[in-house]
Parts: structure tokens; C-alpha cells; sequence
């Protein structure tokens, strides 16, 4: 019987070849992939998220888990997509207009994706109306970063040009980074607000009501 267990703790650990070959003998032996996604790859991930919020784990350990996790996924999505396994949802995240920090973000995004949604990276120094383009194109959530206190306002716009082009209410808005808070969050009408990697996995599943 596979050893989803063991395929977790390999998450847990950062180690990569592990988890693949994990993964692999997984499949091999028949295993459901939404049993390897979600019993491995997705509950490895749920501790790591734990363990940062808890400051037992730091960035690096997140990253090695995130590589861990992605060289799994990388085997698992073409028979996750066969046996027609849906995503729990698709979040466009990018850091905003004339910022260039990506590392928060893309934490956030390997936390997503260990959750089990599809990250549509848009990258960073993200336009408004790029984000407006990804809603069209399907985006359940709009997740933006930004740590500039003057690339702040791009989120602000971002939230408006949704608006503007009649596509505010097809996705869920949330903002974070750090000088970003709550209260700007309700200040702009964005939906949601997540101080960290772990707690933005919370907050995408409570405003996509999962
Ligand atoms: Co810049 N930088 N930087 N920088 N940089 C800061 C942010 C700064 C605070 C440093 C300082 O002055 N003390 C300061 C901003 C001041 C301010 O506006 N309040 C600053 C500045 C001024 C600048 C430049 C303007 C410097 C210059 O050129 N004069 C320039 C701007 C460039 C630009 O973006 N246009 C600049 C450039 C850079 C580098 C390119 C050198 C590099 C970025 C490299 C990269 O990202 N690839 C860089 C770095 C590394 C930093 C610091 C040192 C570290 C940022 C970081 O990666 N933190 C930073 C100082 C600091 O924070 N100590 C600083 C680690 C990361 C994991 O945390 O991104 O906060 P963070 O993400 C967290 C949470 O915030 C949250 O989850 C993450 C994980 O828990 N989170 C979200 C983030 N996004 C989220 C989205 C969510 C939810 C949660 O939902 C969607």
C-alpha cells in the first residue's frame, strides 16, 4: 500500500528525491492521485503552514518544503488533471504595479498550490489591468503583494479597475505584505487580508467559503 505518510513527512523534511520517488512508486502501485495530493502532498504542506505560523519553521525550511512539494506535483498533475480532479479553486497572485519583492509572494503562492488550488503566477510589477485580464480569463481569487508603502496604492487601483470593467464581483480580492494591514484592506473594499504565507491559505478558503 502506498505510504502517504511517509510521502507527508518527506514534505515535512524538504526532501525532494524522497518525495518523488514516493510519488512515484504512489502511482505505480495505483494509488488515487487526489489520496496522494491531498493525503501526501497537501498534508505535509497543512504542517509546514502550522509550523511557520508558529516560528518552529523560517523562510528557508518553507522554500525547501515548497521544492520538495513542486517536484511531486510535477509528477502528479498530468494524472490528476486525467482523472479530472478539479482544483479548489485558481488564484491569480502577483506583486503589484512598480513593485519588484517576490520573495513573500511567492511563499504564499507554494503555500496555495501545497492547498490544493492553481496559482496562474502573474509574476511582479503586475498592472491593474493585468489583474483584470486573469478575472476574465477565470481567476476565482486575486491575491496581491506589495512591500512598498508606495506601490501601496496599486492595490487600491487594482480593486477599481475591476470595477471599472464589470468584473468585481467574478473574483475574490485579497491583499497582503508587509506594510500592509487589515484596516487598508477594508479602506479599499479589497475582500481579504492575510499577514503571512500560512494564514493566506486560511484566509483563500474562508472567502471562497471551502
Ligand atoms: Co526592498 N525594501 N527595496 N528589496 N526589501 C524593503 C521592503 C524595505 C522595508 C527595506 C527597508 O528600507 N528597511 C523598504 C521598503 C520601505 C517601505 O516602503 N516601507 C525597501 C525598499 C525601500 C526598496 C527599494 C526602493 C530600495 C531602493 O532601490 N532604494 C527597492 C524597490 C524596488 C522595487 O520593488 N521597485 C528595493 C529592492 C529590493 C531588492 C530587489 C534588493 C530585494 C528584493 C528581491 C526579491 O524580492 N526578489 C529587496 C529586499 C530583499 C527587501 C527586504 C530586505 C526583504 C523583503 C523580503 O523578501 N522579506 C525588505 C526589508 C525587510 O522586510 N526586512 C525590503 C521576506 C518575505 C518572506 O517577507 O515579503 O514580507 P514578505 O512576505 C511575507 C508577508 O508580508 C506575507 O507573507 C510573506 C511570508 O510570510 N505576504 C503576503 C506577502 N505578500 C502577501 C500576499 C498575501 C498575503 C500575505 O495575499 C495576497
Amino acid at each position: 500500500m502506498a505510504d502517504l505518510q511517509a510521502l507527508a513527512q518527506a514534505i515535512i523534511n524538504g526532501k525532494a528525491p524522497e518525495a518523488r520517488s514516493l510519488t512515484e512508486s504512489a502511482l505505480a502501485e495505483g494509488a488515487n492521485p487526489g489520496d496522494i495530493l491531498n493525503k501526501g502532498l497537501v498534508a505535509g504542506m497543512n504542517v509546514v503552514g502550522e509550523k511557520f505560523k508558529n516560528n518552529e519553521f523560517y523562510v528557508p525550511e518553507v522554500l525547501i518544503a515548497a521544492r520538495a512539494m513542486k517536484a511531486s506535483m510535477g509528477l502528479l498533475r498530468p494524472q490528476l488533471v486525467k482523472s479530472g480532479i478539479k482544483a479548489r479553486g485558481t488564484v491569480a497572485i502577483g506583486t503589484v504595479r512598480g513593485d519588484l519583492h517576490d520573495i513573500g509572494k511567492n511563499l504564499v503562492a507554494m503555500m496555495l498550490e501545497g492547498a490544493g488550488f492553481e496559482i496562474m503566477d502573474l509574476g511582479v510589477d503586475v498592472k491593474p489591468e493585468q489583474f483584470v485580464e486573469a478575472v476574465k480569463a477565470g481567476a476565482d481569487v486575486i491575491a496581491m503583494s506589495a512591500l512598498l508603502t508606495t506601490t501601496m496604492p496599486a492595490m487600491k487601483d487594482t480593486v477599481e479597475a475591476l470595477k471599472a470593467e464589470g468584473v468585481r464581483a467574478k473574483a475574490c480580492v485579497m491583499i497582503g505584505g508587509a506594510p500592509v494591514t487589515q484596516n487598508y484592506c477594508s479602506e479599499i473594499g479589497a475582500d481579504g487580508y492575510a499577514p503571512d504565507a500560512a494564514s493566506a491559505v486560511d484566509t483563500a478558503k474562508e472567502l471562497l467559503k471551502l
